[in-house]
C-alpha cells in the first residue's frame, strides 16, 4: 500500500498499475523501460504541460476535426495509462481506435481491446495485414483503420513507425515526453506531455474549435517551434534548479 501521504504518492501508483498491467501480459516488459525514460522528461519538464504543449494539443484536435479519417492507435502503455480518457476523446470525437502493437501478439491484442472496452471505448476489429513498410510488427494494421488513415494519433509511438506512416503520406500527431526522439522529430505535430494529461486536454479543445479556428490553428503549425520550446522549459527548470 502507498502511503496517500508520499511526496511522490501519484508516480508510485502509476507505476503499480503499469507493473501489475506488465504482470498480466497487457503492457511489454519494455513498456516499463519506455514509462521510466518518460518519467525522467516529464520530471525534468516540471510534471505539468507547457504553454507549447497546449498549444499542440488544441491543434491536435484541430488536426482530428478537419481530419476526413482520423485513427487514434493505441499500444499497451496507453491503454494502461489512459483507458478513460481514450474513451472521453472518442465521445466527443467519434474518433475510431486501433489496437497497434509494437511487441504484438494476438493474446496482447485482445487483452488491451478489452480493457479500452470495458472503459467503453469501441475498438476497430478485423484480421491486422502487413501493410506499413516495416520489419517488424508494428506493420500490422487494419486496411480500413490506420492504413486508410490521412491522420493518426500515436501516443509513446517509436521513430521507425512515424517515419513510415510519413512515407505513406500520413499525418502523425505524436504524443512523447522527449522532445529529442526519433518520433518527435519526425511527427507532423509533437505533444510534448504526459499522455495522461494530453488526450484529455485534446478531448476539452475539440468542442471549443470552430473550422476557421480549426484551419487558422493548423496553418500555424510548426513543430520545430514546438520542440524547441519544450528544450527550452527544460533547459530553463536545469538550469534554476538550485536556487
Ligand atoms: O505496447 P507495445 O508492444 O506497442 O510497446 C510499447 C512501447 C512503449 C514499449 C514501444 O512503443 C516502445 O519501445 O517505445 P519507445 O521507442 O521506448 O518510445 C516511447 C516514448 O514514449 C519515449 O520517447 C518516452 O519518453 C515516451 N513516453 C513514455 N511514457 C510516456 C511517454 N510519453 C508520454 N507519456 C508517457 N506516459
Amino acid at each position: 500500500m502507498i502511503p496517500p501521504d508520499h511526496p511522490r504518492h501519484r508516480s508510485l501508483v502509476v507505476r503499480e498499475r503499469l507493473a501489475a498491467y506488465a504482470r498480466e501480459g497487457v503492457v511489454a516488459l519494455e513498456g516499463l523501460i519506455a514509462h521510466g525514460r518518460g518519467e525522467a522528461f516529464d520530471y525534468l519538464l516540471g510534471e505539468r504541460t507547457i504553454e507549447s504543449a497546449l498549444l499542440a494539443e488544441r491543434t491536435a484536435a484541430a488536426m482530428l476535426r478537419m481530419a476526413e479519417r482520423p485513427v487514434f492507435s493505441v499500444n499497451g502503455n496507453t491503454a494502461a495509462l489512459a483507458a478513460g480518457a481514450i474513451a472521453a476523446l472518442q465521445r466527443v470525437s467519434g474518433i475510431p481506435v486501433e489496437v497497434n502493437l509494437f511487441h504484438r501478439t494476438e493474446e496482447r491484442v485482445r487483452r488491451i481491446a478489452r480493457i479500452l472496452e470495458d472503459a467503453g471505448v469501441s475498438v476497430l476489429a478485423g484480421e491486422a495485414e502487413r501493410l506499413i513498410p516495416l520489419s517488424h510488427d508494428r506493420a500490422y494494421c487494419l486496411r480500413d483503420g490506420i492504413y486508410a488513415a490521412d491522420v493518426v494519433l500515436v501516443p509513446l509511438e517509436d521513430g521507425d513507425r512515424c517515419q513510415a506512416l510519413r512515407s505513406l503520406g500520413k499525418q502523425v500527431i505524436a504524443i512523447d515526453l522527449n522532445p529529442l526522439s526519433r518520433t518527435a522529430r519526425s511527427a507532423t505535430l509533437t505533444i510534448v506531455d504526459e499522455v495522461t494529461r494530453a488526450i484529455p486536454a485534446v478531448a476539452e479543445a475539440y468542442p471549443t474549435l470552430t473550422d476557421a479556428e480549426s484551419a487558422r490553428l493548423i496553418s500555424r503549425l510548426d513543430n520545430t517551434y514546438l520542440l524547441r520550446s519544450a528544450l527550452d522549459a527544460i533547459g530553463e527548470r536545469l538550469f534554476h534548479a538550485l536556487d
